[in-house]
């Protein structure tokens, strides 16, 4: 019994998660602690793309409970792996001084990716934090970048929690496709003066939709710790250094079937691969992307038939309804002799009546016009009434009435009779 519970057990991840099938290569790990590791990135021996020596390479480690996951033999801890971008654990530089002025802590951050598939993302803001302080930003490989921020301020400045508005706080951006990069901290007074609530300076890059500045920041002592796990950075990636319309022509072209290849646009070459429109699962392993059932999730009107074809659907109407049976365009409307009787028409006049607080008085007709018949057979009761009854009937195409109603304020009762 218990070898039958326990086989279940691990044959059921087997069964049900089809997705880690196309995540991982076959008979590799999909998932270090939390990151979901996506194929052509790979935990343990031959399981990332080989074609560029090991830089795919997520090194799970173990000995951390959970695990964590390390790129590439480095020490640069990943938060995320998306198709067209990396997020790692922040760097922050951080110069800390005493009462008198004196520096008691000065870490800056050097950081050197030439030669990796990898570079600083432009969704990176460049940002300081602090009351007395400036950091420059340097930004080496074949160009030289430098850009930088200043913040000055006193404890009565009017601080505006959530954003970081040049008070307490600047930011900066930057190019994309930085590689070989640092920042340090420096000062104009040594903090002094502003050390009771501001002992420190921080520099570091910000994903800017996650950084939110708050005054607490300035005497937090687990500021760098807080914004090193909580604040990622972003990580453009690319296979190899080459352009797509070369890479096709090569044997080790990793953008398999019904894939797009995708330009890098860091200026450092390479690509990416990506699903065509229509298809899913990793472009990068085989047999590449499949066909979507778009039909699943219904895309055509709720009167519409959806087709699945090969690299899209088809939308058209059930019986009874015409039009082209998209959600958003013509939809499905239904036939106009279908079911549209004359009760329907006694219903609405009585409705539009009771939102006027009016009455409708009783025994009045609305005739079918015919040439030469004014009062045809066909008829509209305005309201139904013990005493008048009609026949039901139905309307049809390009017939004419003439709608006759009186309506009272009072009993709706003829007061002739
Ligand atoms: C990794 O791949 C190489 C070349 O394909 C092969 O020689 C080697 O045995 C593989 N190693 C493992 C652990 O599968
Ligand atoms: C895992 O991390 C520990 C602690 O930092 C370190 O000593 C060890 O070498 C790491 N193991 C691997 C395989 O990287
Ligand atoms: C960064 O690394 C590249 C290649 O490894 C080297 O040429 C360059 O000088 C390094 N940059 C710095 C600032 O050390
Ligand atoms: C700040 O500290 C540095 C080094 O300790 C010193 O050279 C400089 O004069 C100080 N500046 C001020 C304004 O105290
Ligand atoms: C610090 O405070 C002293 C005394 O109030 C003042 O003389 C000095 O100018 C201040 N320094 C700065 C940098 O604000
Ligand atoms: C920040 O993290 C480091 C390393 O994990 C740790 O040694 C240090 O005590 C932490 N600092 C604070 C203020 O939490
Ligand atoms: C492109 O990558 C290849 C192999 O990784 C390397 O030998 C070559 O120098 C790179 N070319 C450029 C322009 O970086
Ligand atoms: C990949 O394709 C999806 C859907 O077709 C699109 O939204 C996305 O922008 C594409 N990514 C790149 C890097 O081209
Ligand atoms: C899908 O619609 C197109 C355009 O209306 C039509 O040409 C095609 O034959 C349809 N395909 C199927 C499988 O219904
Ligand atoms: C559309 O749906 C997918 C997923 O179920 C199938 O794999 C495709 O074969 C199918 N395409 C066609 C043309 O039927």
């Amino acid at each position: 019994m218990l070898t039958i519970n326990l086989l279940w057990l691990l044959l059921a991840p087997l069964f049900f998660s089809s997705t880690a099938a196309a995540t991982a290569k076959q008979g590799c790990e999909h998932k270090c602690g939390d990151l979901i590791v996506r194929y052509p990135f790979g935990i343990g021996k031959n399981c990332s793309i080989g074609i560029i020596g090991s830089w795919f390479d997520v090194n799970c480690n173990t000995s951390f409970n959970p695990p964590k996951p390390f790129l590439a033999n480095g020490n640069l801890e990943i938060v995320k792996i998306s198709s067209d971008e990396l997020r790692v654990k922040n760097w922050v530089a951080m110069k800390c001084y005493t009462e008198t002025g004196d520096a008691i802590r000065d870490d800056g951050i050097n950081i050197n990716l030439t030669g990796t598939p990898y570079s600083l993302a432009d969704s990176n803001k460049f940002t300081v934090v602090g009351c007395d302080d400036q950091s420059l930003f340097r930004g080496a490989s074949d160009r030289n970048f430098y850009s930088g921020c200043l913040s000055f301020c006193s404890e009565r400045e009017h601080f505006v929690d959530g954003f970081c508005t040049r008070i307490g706080c600047c930011q900066t951006s930057i190019p994309n496709g930085l590689q070989d990069f640092s920042y340090l901290l420096g000062s104009f007074y040594n903090h002094t003066n502003i050390s009771s609530f501001n002992p420190c300076g921080y520099a570091f890059l910000a994903d800017q939709d996650v950084f939110k500045f708050h005054e607490s920041d300035f005497s937090d002592e687990s500021f760098r710790n807080r914004t090193i796990e909580n604040v990622p950075i972003v990580i453009d990636w690319a296979i190899g250094n080459q352009s797509c319309s070369v890479a096709k022509k090569s044997t080790d072209y990793a953008c398999l079937q019904n894939s797009d290849c995708v330009d890098s646009d860091t200026g450092l070459g390479g690509y990416r691969c990506n699903c065509s429109t229509g298809y899913d699962g990793n472009p990068y392993l085989s047999p590449g992307c499949t066909d979507v059932n778009e039909c699943e999730n219904n895309p055509c009107d709720e009167n519409g038939i959806c087709t699945n074809i090969t690299g899209s659907f088809n939308c058209s109407c059930k019986d009874g309804y015409f039009g082209d049976g998209t959600k958003n365009g013509i939809r499905c409307i239904a036939h106009q002799n279908t079911q549209f009787p004359n009760k329907d028409v006694t219903e609405v006049i009585q409705k539009v009546a009771v939102a006027y607080d009016c009455k409708i008085v009783e025994g009045v007709l609305s005739h079918q016009m015919k040439q030469f018949v004014i009062d045809g057979n066909k008829v509209v009761l305005s309201v139904s009434a013990p005493e008048t009854q009609v026949d039901d009937t139905e309307f049809e195409e390009n017939e004419v009435y003439a709608i006759d109603i009186v309506t009272s304020t009072g009993e709706g009762k003829d007061q002739r009779y």
